[in-house]
């Protein structure tokens, strides 16, 4: 009896799966967002904010969907078990699922009614999967306790075993076809590749780098460069069918098309982007080429209104940031960026296009797969992460970073050498000073700085005895402002204080 029952559940987790499978296959094969991520979507967009806070994107982010699948598992070996004796429960209990999943699929950004659609086959496929497994089921249950021991039963058992390998079959087959075939990937790939951009390729200019072994490249590659978004899926945009509309408080509407703006005057420029919730020390900023169109002069045609004094900038998959009009006005070179050292943006870091503002965290400015730029004021709108408690206005704050020797490293006692990056965009770094042991303050040579809106890396050498020594920097910006000791947290409007390492000399 225990071992039917644990056979109905595992018939109930695999009719699910299979259900799930089909949704995938479909939503990937018309370039939709799937149940499964648009339940996660909806779980992240009304989670309190004190905990999608202290979930902190990422970390949040990679457990939202391994843990839907595990409550999912959970229950649809439920459906199954109580399928066994009610067979109306596995259309009752798949139903619920259905009914979450078009819930949350009816409320994702851009939804139609025809998104419905691969619910409802999703749907179809789990109560089918469940009808046949559930059938096969019945007639080994049906055996006297003479037959368990004989031919029927394990023809039997057989067919249900056929059965659940033919569903699991296809679920994985369409699993791997959606992957495959899907979401318009390969199509994004051969568009990346035959885009002739005119863009330049970067060349890293002479002198700023240190050249000391661990200090980061000074630019990043695109690989290595940090990503941060809230997409559980990320959008998949070709650039022939991309367009941002411009409008809100602006004397004509403007439509940009992906030709439109590459047809007009090209600006390039070495900017370093970072993250509000970049810890002291931490690795989400990074330094690239950026290729693209001057924002300034576009939203000039547009002519903006007298009162607006910000822009709320949405995404494709619906997220939003207010930047500060001024900053995508000002000189400072706020672009509509195409390229990334070089090369077409690559989809995680927004394809086709996405806006770069020197000076300004990514969380308020830097919106990738961008679609539409309103004109408005900041006492007008709420953007995604100011309604959770961000900053408004998002200006970076200075920082630096030991970056060799490394936390916990050991070195020969003597000449040590120090090394590492400071940043504040918009502004620049005119100083780096370390101090060992609490010691003095002694100034760290600089590399060059390329302009004021990349990281400038420095080093310095120090001569220590054997024994654990902890290094600290700390930068002094070109206004003549030194780094603050005082320890902020990143929230609500970025992390202050000085970075330190601890190393053994031996
Ligand atoms: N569409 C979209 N754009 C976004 C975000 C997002 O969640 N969605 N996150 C922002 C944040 S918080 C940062 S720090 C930068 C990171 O850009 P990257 O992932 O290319 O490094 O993107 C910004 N643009
Ligand atoms: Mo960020």
């Amino acid at each position: 009896m225990k071992r039917s029952t644990a056979a109905w559940s595992f018939a109930g987790v695999i009719a699910g799966f299979a259900g799930l499978a089909v949704n995938f296959a479909l939503t990937e094969l018309l370039n939709q967002p799937g149940a499964v991520v648009a339940v996660a979507d909806l779980v992240r967009d009304s989670t309190p904010s004190g905990i999608v806070n202290w979930a902190r994107e990422n970390s949040g982010k990679a457990v939202t969907i391994p843990v839907i699948l595990l409550i999912l598992t959970v229950l649809f070996a439920l459906v199954g078990r109580l399928a066994r004796t009610r067979w109306w429960m596995a259309v009752a209990g798949y139903g619920v699922v259905a009914v979450i999943g078009s819930i949350a699929v009816l409320t994702s950004v851009d939804a139609t009614v025809a998104r419905l659609v691969p619910v409802a086959l999703g749907y179809v496929a789990m109560v089918g999967s469940m009808a046949l497994l559930g059938e096969r089921l019945r007639r080994l249950q049906a055996l006297t306790d003479d037959q368990l021991f004989g031919d029927l039963w394990r023809g039997r058992r057989r067919d249900f075993l056929v059965i659940v390998g033919a569903v699991a079959g296809v679920a994985s087959v369409s699993t791997i076809a959606g992957r495959l075939f899907g979401q318009d990937v390969r199509k994004q790939k051969e568009e990346q590749k035959s885009l002739r951009l005119p863009v330049s390729s970067p060349v890293v200019p002479a002198g700023v780098r240190v050249d000391v072994d661990g200090v980061q490249p000074w630019m990043t590659p695109a690989d290595d460069f940090y990503l941060i978004d809230t997409a559980f899926s990320r959008p998949v945009v070709l650039a022939e069918e991309w367009s941002l509309r411009i409008h809100g408080m602006v004397d004509r509407e403007i439509t940009l098309t992906y030709n439109d703006l590459i047809a007009r005057e090209g600006v390039e420029a070495w900017i370093t982007l970072n993250c509000v919730s970049n810890e002291v020390g931490g690795e989400l900023v990074g330094n690239a080429w950026w290729s693209g169109a001057l924002l300034a002069p576009i939203l000039a045609e547009a002519g903006v209104q007298p009162g607006a004094d910000a822009v709320l900038q949405t995404s494709v998959d619906g997220w939003n940031c207010s930047t500060p009009l001024e900053a995508l006005t000002d000189d400072r070179g706020a672009m509509l960026a195409v390229a990334m050292n070089g090369e077409p943006l690559p989809r995680d870091h927004g394809y086709p296009v996405r806006t770069i503002v020197p000076g300004l965290y990514g969380y308020v400015s830097g919106t990738k797969w961008v679609v539409d730029m309103e004109v408005t004021t900041f006492d007008a709108v709420d953007a995604y992460w100011t309604q959770r408690g961000w900053g408004e206005l998002g200006p970076v704050k200075i920082a630096s970073k030991v970056e060799v020797p490394r936390e916990g490293s050991e070195v020969a006692a003597g000449e040590v050498v120090v090394a590492g990056t400071a940043w504040l965009q918009h502004t620049g770094i005119s100083a780096v000073d370390i101090q060992v042991d609490g010691g003095p303050w002694t100034p760290a040579e600089l590399g060059k700085a390329a302009n004021t809106d990349t990281w400038v890396q420095w080093r310095a050498t120090t001569v220590v005895e054997p024994g654990d020594h902890t290094v600290t920097v700390r930068a002094t910006d070109a206004d003549g402002n030194v780094q603050t000791s005082v320890r902020a947290d990143v929230l609500p409007d970025g992390a202050t204080g000085w970075h330190s390492v601890g190393f053994t000399a031996s």
